[in-house]
């Protein structure tokens, strides 16, 4: 719905309109405005009908309901956006003239979508996937589109392969699924024959691609774009977003029962951590360079399959986004958001990149199909917040036609807002590029190393990183029906990994190794570790922004219930109490503490730590709830850590946790939930191994 006009508030076109008597702002109308008596019964010739052709109430009702719908998006179809702004750090007008970095501390409103990219609309958000990253700023100069991912290559390097990785990764067309996932025939043949996707899929296989939350997760440009100063001095940048929760994943077995318990438990947490006031936050960096060192990089700079270490050339931080509404409603702000790679501002240029010039048709064109018209900018969360003027007009749902006589150019009518003309020192100049060359469709030779950064990033990750990637190879390719596909990816993989390669082929339980991919380079190991590839490497040291799930039964001792809760507090955390009954409990003392969820109902694996607070009796009521020893169980297996207290045993003996008690495991006493809250902080207990 628009800012200015909202159904009913009799302002619609004309301003305030004369109010008939009964047609106070409760009355429901037509959408031409007509009160209706009555919108549950249609209206009928005779008691039992028929129904009469001339019910407009019904006609119109129907007709509307049956247009609900637009296509999704071809990808990213799941998504989930919020509103916030982006505020500068220290103007930076001798790398850029955009308008949004030149004055400090300004704020410019912007909108965030992030989404999955293979699933459809309805499913589940801990898909093992990429995570689109988009982000579109209201400058003053007009609409930034910053549309990235939250992984810093791609799977291809040419925009002419786009539509056969996506056939590929989406459901097979002959079965109609598997949906949201690409543990499937099509998408590892493709994968297996086009051997620039090897870096990427290290990426996808890695804890990168199931996040904990969309608020820890990084987000970057993907591209090489340009910066141009207000002399025309141009430079390479790349764009990242470091979250300021610090990143976090979950891990595999944790995902798959998520998606379960809380399809939506990407876009709850978001909507959640905004309207409890804790707005995520993410620093915007760039690194930047000029065309010698793009020269002298071990690889082309304009191939999107390959990133730019953070060693090599360091992350300046620019400002930072904070997301701080929610929207009011979701169709008209997160599913008619159309990002468009081509949405750029004076001081911001592209590169030849043929995957981000392929890009720039796609997104323009899809948009066209999703929303019906041209006229996509004029729907609220798509328009400027800054001026403007210029000679298009009418089509599909024109909103605001231009007005005045004038609508072509040249003209001699007098000049003004409603007679604009292009302004060839202030408008928007493409950087100059000398160009040259015959016309011919190839790939160059500087793209051709797929494997050096594959191994880069594998040999950057933790041991426990590493482990997490190899199982997931067996675990898609498990998947894998046709048994020589399994074996070309493990042929890939050979090239990156001896033991990664072995690992996953003694998990398929391959009959023998396979030779390994014929590589159009030799594959460099001598690319130093960069350990800003790892998420655990910089895991942040805080439970801020996180979930502990209170495991609880009635009677339990007041002391450290509140203790608990006032260190949670302290630290920014949240808690969900789960109890036998969504009623919740009573504490010893007493008080009544409402449930948030009921135990069949509230997993541990929606918890980033758990703590069982019980009684005697109220731990051996739980050891016979299936669910109940399902939460410790689970809480075990993913390596959380477990707070308790010694009434709690009975319910760690049936499921065989006494025997098992580790360092993950917290006794808590009335003083210790200070001590308890700076353990979780550690967020996993990796050193237990399942
Ligand atoms: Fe794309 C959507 C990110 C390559 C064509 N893409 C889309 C979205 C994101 C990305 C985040 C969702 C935007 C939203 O929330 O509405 N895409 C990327 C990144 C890429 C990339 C980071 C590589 C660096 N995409 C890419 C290529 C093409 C497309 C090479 C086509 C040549 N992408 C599309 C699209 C979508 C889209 C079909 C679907 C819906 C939409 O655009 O608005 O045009």
């Amino acid at each position: 719905m628009t800012e200015s006009f909202k159904y009913g508030d009799g302002k619609g076109h004309g301003g305030e309109l004369h109010q008939k008597p009964g047609s106070d702002k409760e009355v429901m109308t037509t959408a031409q405005g007509c009160p209706v008596s009555d919108d549950q019964n249609s209206l009928k010739g005779g008691k039992r009908g028929p129904t009469l052709m001339e019910d407009h109430v019904l006609r119109e009702k129907l007709f509307h309901f049956d247009h609900e719908r637009i296509p999704e998006r071809v990808v990213h179809a799941r998504g989930y956006g919020a509103h916030g702004y982006f505020e500068t750090y220290d103007p930076i007008p001798e790398l850029t003239c955009a308008d949004m970095f030149q004055r400090k501390g300004e704020k410019t409103p912007l909108f965030a979508r992030f989404s999955t990219v293979a699933g459809n609309k309805g499913s589940p958000d801990l898909a093992r996937d990429v995570r689109g990253f988009a982000v579109k700023f209201y400058t003053q100069e007009g609409n930034w589109d910053l549309v990235g991912n939250n992984i810093p290559v791609f799977f291809i390097q040419d925009a002419m392969k786009f539509p056969d990785l996506i056939h590929s990764a989406k459901q097979e067309p002959d079965r109609g699924f598997p949906q949201a996932q690409t543990a499937h025939d099509n998408f590892w043949d493709f994968i297996s024959l086009s051997p620039e996707s090897i870096h990427m899929i290290m990426w996808a296989m890695s804890d990168r691609a199931i996040p904990r939350s969309l608020r820890f997760m990084e987000g970057f440009g993907v591209h090489t774009f340009k910066f141009v100063n207000a002399s025309g001095e141009e430079k390479f940048v790349k764009f990242h977003w470091k979250p300021k929760q610090g990143m976090q994943s979950v891990v595999w077995n944790e995902a798959l029962k998520i998606n379960g318990a809380d399809p939506d438990f990407h876009r709850r947490d978001l909507w959640d951590a905004i309207n409890a006031g804790d707005y995520p936050e993410w620093e915007l960096g760039v690194q930047v360079f000029d065309r010698e060192f793009a020269d002298n990089f071990e690889f082309d700079v304009l191939d999107s399959t390959k990133l730019i270490p953070e060693e090599q050339v360091p992350v300046q931080k620019i400002g930072k986004m904070v997301l701080d509404r929610v929207v009011d409603n979701f169709f008209a702000e997160t599913e008619q958001v159309a990002f468009c790679t081509q949405n750029i501002v004076p001081g911001i240029d592209f590169t030849e990149d043929p995957l981000l010039q392929g890009r720039n048709f796609s997104y323009l064109d899809t948009q066209l199909k999703r929303l019906g018209g041209p006229n996509f900018t004029h729907i609220p969360v798509n328009a400027p917040k800054c001026p403007m003027r210029h000679f298009q007009q009418d089509g599909h749902m024109a909103m605001h036609n231009p007005k005045g006589r004038a609508n072509y150019e040249p003209n001699s009518w007098p000049r003004g807002e409603d007679n604009p003309r292009a302004c060839p020192e202030h408008g928007y100049k493409s950087t100059e590029e000398p160009v040259s060359g015959s016309k011919l469709r190839y790939r160059s030779e500087t793209f051709a190393d797929h494997y050096s950064q594959a191994i880069q990033f594998y040999q950057s990750q933790t041991s426990v990183e590493q482990q997490h990637m190899q199982n997931a190879f067996v675990f898609e390719l498990s998947k894998v029906e046709h048994k020589p596909i399994r074996e070309r990816v493990v042929s890939h993989l050979l090239n990156v990994d001896k033991q990664l390669a072995k690992g996953v082929a003694e998990g398929l339980g391959l009959p023998e190794m396979p030779a390994p991919a014929e590589a159009a380079m030799s594959p460099r190991t001598d690319l130093p570790v960069s350990d800003a590839l790892s998420i655990l490497k910089n895991a942040p040291d805080s439970f801020k922004g996180r979930k502990l799930g209170i495991l609880a039964t009635d009677g339990i001792e007041d002391g450290i219930l509140d203790g608990v809760l006032k260190a949670l507090k302290q630290e920014g955390a949240m808690h969900e109490v789960v109890a036998p009954t969504v009623n919740g409990v009573t504490t010893s003392g007493g008080k009544h503490i409402e449930g948030d969820q009921v135990v069949n109902g509230g997993p541990s694996v929606l918890y980033d730590a758990v703590l069982v607070l019980t009684t005697e009796d109220g731990a051996k009521m739980l050891a016979e709830i299936p669910e109940a020893k399902d939460f410790v169980m689970d809480a075990f297996a993913h390596q959380k850590f477990i707070g308790y207290v010694d009434d709690a045993k009975p319910l760690f003996e049936e499921t065989n946790l006494l025997k098992q008690l580790d360092d993950g495991f917290i006794k808590l006493s009335a003083s210790g939930a200070d001590e308890f809250i700076k353990t979780l902080r550690q967020l996993r207990y990796w050193q237990r191994n399942p």
